[in-house]
């Protein structure tokens, strides 16, 4: 049976995007409509990092003492006595201590031995635990790590208080097939402790990863609003949310809001949302070649994987070379105006000709019609 929740790591992982900075007034609100969209837990900040982070945090652990907001608040922090305690004072629900566990990390970053890490990984979750706090450890560079050695870093952080452990996918190296058969094999080797998944999307990846950490036990999906974290980001937080209801049946988020959500990070964080994503973006229910419209006219199932009112959105065409008659008839009622077959074949005839034009709009199709019938035409009014 797949049990899943969301964490949404926008406004920390989200916040590493190049470019981007929300300020404390924008961190509270992003926070209440994560908590309204219906996120299990919102990794709030990493609190050591700056004086605004701290303050957005403080205000959104207020608002969650207050039910306003009900998701889990989890504070970030390396496993550095100073930062734990930063995030204790603050009262989160959760401290999320992250470690690089790979020979990479251990080398370059932490100039420790594997003894020395697992020591400092003890230490610092009985350190926060002793505060009162839930504690989740994060295995960063996790998926390029020894896995008998992450057996070893997982027992060790479960034995010393954490109830969660991450698993990163640091540089986006792992593949559907391999991450399932990680953490089955994780969850064999270390029991009674819930596992999540942190999938960079370097090559792509990272929502398949997460699908299928999930059918290998993972319990929590890390994710940010538009994708947005470090070099091209994580996971997704729409494509997600939409997978797992299409393949698991779950619906993990309140799906009709998401383009909100989508749109109020797109404002705040300054990077523009492609039209051709997923979900959320402009063409995501717009279609085009006649063969495809003709098809969702008469059943939208034909290309649509589910009904665009699912995520609160619409579907439409587009008119240009590619159009049929059905689209065009289909066009021509709704802006109310009547065509005989004769005069619709000579529009297309005129459509299929004119090779520069990449949209037709409704102005341009009355237009059309009124060159072709010689009539004057002008749009329903509303009713
Ligand atoms: C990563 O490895 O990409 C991280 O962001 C690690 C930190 C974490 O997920 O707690």
């Amino acid at each position: 049976m797949i049990k899943v929740g969301i964490l949404d790591s926008t406004l920390r992982e989200g916040e590493q995007t190049p470019g981007v900075i929300f300020t404390v007034d924008q961190r509270v609100e992003i926070a209440k409509a994560l908590s309204d969209l219906g996120v299990s837990m919102i990794e709030a900040g990493h609190p050591a990092v700056s004086p605004d982070i701290y303050e957005g945090i403080k205000r959104i652990v207020k608002l969650k003492k207050e039910g306003i907001i009900t998701s889990e608040i989890v504070g970030h922090s390396r496993a550095v006595k100073r930062d734990i305690e930063i995030a204790a004072e603050l009262e989160v629900d959760r401290i999320a201590i992250f470690y690089g566990v790979s020979d990479i990390h251990l080398k370059a970053k932490h100039k420790a031995t594997r003894e020395e890490a697992l020591r400092v990984i003890a230490e610092t979750i009985s350190y926060a635990r002793s505060h009162g706090v839930k504690v989740r450890f994060t295995a960063e560079d996790g998926s390029r790590t020894d896995f008998d050695f992450l057996v070893t870093v997982s027992r060790t952080a479960r034995d010393a208080g954490a109830d969660r452990v991450s698993i990163a996918d640091t540089v986006g190296i792992l593949y559907p097939s391999k991450t399932k058969e990680l953490f089955s094999a994780l969850i064999r080797e270390v029991p009674n402790l819930e596992y999540d998944i942190h999938a960079h999307n370097d090559l792509g990846l990272a929502v398949a990863n997460a699908l299928a950490a999930v059918e290998g036990g993972a319990t929590i999906v890390h994710a940010t609003v538009n994708g947005l974290g470090e070099r091209v980001g994580i996971v997704p937080l729409q494509q997600i949310v939409a997978a797992i209801k299409y393949h698991f049946g779950i619906e993990v988020v309140k799906l009709d809001k998401l383009q909100y959500v989508s749109s109020l990070i797109e404002k705040y964080s300054g990077i523009p949302m492609p039209p051709n994503y997923p979900i959320t973006g402009d063409y995501a229910f717009l279609h085009k070649a006649g063969v495809h419209v003709a098809g969702v006219l008469s059943d939208p199932r034909t290309y649509e994987f589910m009904p665009p009112e699912t995520f609160g959105r619409t579907r439409d065409y587009t008119i240009d070379k590619y159009t049929g008659k059905h689209a065009l008839r289909d066009k021509y009622e709704k802006l109310g105006v009547k065509i005989s077959e004769a005069e619709m074949d000579q529009i297309l005839a005129k459509i299929k000709s004119n090779t520069t034009i990449r949209f037709y709009r409704d102005v341009d199709l009355l237009e059309l019609a009124e060159e072709v019938t010689g009539r004057v035409l002008k749009p329903r009014p509303p009713e």
